[in-house]
């Protein structure tokens, strides 16, 4: 039976933060979101029809090649978050500073976003996403690229899109985590996975094991344990990966290597929304020595090894990397 009267993700916001003055203003920040997240997505629909497939020819602060749609969703987030009046500050991956919105009182959070996670799998029609942490802006600190450098302990809120089969939006605050689905005719969210809690079975594990040579013995202990008792799932866009994980039980692990022992995933805007999404939701985030949430960072692009996913399997395997 098709769902077509569930809340809206304005109603849902409405009836679970409108009355708690610590939440009533990041639904702001969400339907901002959204609201973008309802552009990209007709963008990665319409994809070369659209004409956003391709690179830009320009390399990012990290040298990583630009492709059309990262700098075509890193604009409309920046757009729909700084146009809601409430938000002070953006980081983008695609942005070497962050875009100041205006130093207001009412101008109360900071976001942190990779507005397009996956760009390997742009030009080839495979699940990408979006991914935001929400910060609260301390009241009357100057609006300067350190207001956005807070551990994600102190996040209020994270969301992600991916951008798949369907369209799905998650959002996780302090109340818990839920689940909407893009419904296409109306143009709405719609709650459609309400409370959700990682299983407690770990069916997956998802890593890159072309890097299995890289890793030093203890990662490659952790992984090949996980071979031998867990199915491989890897789309390599950790959006995607972390959402099949979160919904069916799983653990993502981009650890350090022996070239690269920060990994590849950045803690802002990658590491630290999800690693909140999945705390809410049960789950556990550890870099190879600590708890995501409790890294204070230090540059805005920053680098971490990421573990993330179901708890036990992720304690263990942080266990092992850590040579225990
Ligand atoms: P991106 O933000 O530029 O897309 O890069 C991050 C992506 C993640 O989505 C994914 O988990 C990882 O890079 C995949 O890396 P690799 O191709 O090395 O496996
Ligand atoms: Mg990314």
């Amino acid at each position: 039976m098709p769902i077509t009267t569930a809340r809206t993700l304005g109603d849902f916001m409405e009836a679970s933060w409108g009355r708690s003055e610590s939440l009533e203003g990041i639904g702001a920040v969400v339907g901002a979101v959204a609201e973008g997240a309802r552009m990209v997505q007709r963008q990665v629909q319409a994809a070369a029809l659209a004409g956003v497939l391709g690179a830009t020819g320009e390399t990012n602060v990290q040298g990583e090649a630009v492709q059309k749609l990262d700098a075509a969703g890193s604009d409309i987030f920046v757009e729909t978050l700084i146009g809601a009046e409430n938000v002070a500050a953006v980081g983008s991956e695609e942005l070497e500073n962050p875009v100041i919105g205006g130093s207001g009182a009412s101008r109360r959070y900071v976001v942190q976003m990779d507005p397009v996670d996956g760009s390997s799998n742009i030009d080839v029609a495979v699940t990408i996403g979006s991914i935001f942490g929400i910060w609260r802006r301390p009241p009357g600190d100057p609006v300067t690229g350190a207001v956005l450098l807070r551990p994600g302990r102190d996040q209020a809120a994270a969301c992600y899109v991916v951008y798949g089969s369907s369209t799905m939006l998650v959002v996780a605050a302090p109340g818990g985590v839920d689940g909407f689905t893009l419904d296409p005719e109306s143009g709405e969210f719609l709650l459609t996975h309400p409370g959700i809690r990682i299983p407690g079975k770990c069916e997956y594990y998802s890593t890159n094991e072309g890097n299995f040579g890289k890793l030093d013995a203890p990662a490659q202990e952790a992984v090949s344990r996980l071979r031998r008792s867990h199915s491989l799932r890897y789309v390599g866009s950790l959006v995607a990966d972390f959402h099949r994980n979160l919904l069916k039980g799983g653990i993502f692990l981009y650890p350090g290597d022996v070239r690269s022992p920060e990994g590849k995933l950045r803690l802002m805007y990658e590491a630290n929304p999800l690693s909140y999404v999945a705390e809410q939701a049960g789950g556990a985030a550890y870099s190879a020595t600590q708890r995501i949430l409790d890294i204070q960072p230090e540059r805005l692009h920053q680098r971490t090894p990421l573990i993330l996913g179901n708890r036990a399997e992720v304690e263990q395997t942080v266990s092992i990397i850590r040579g225990g």
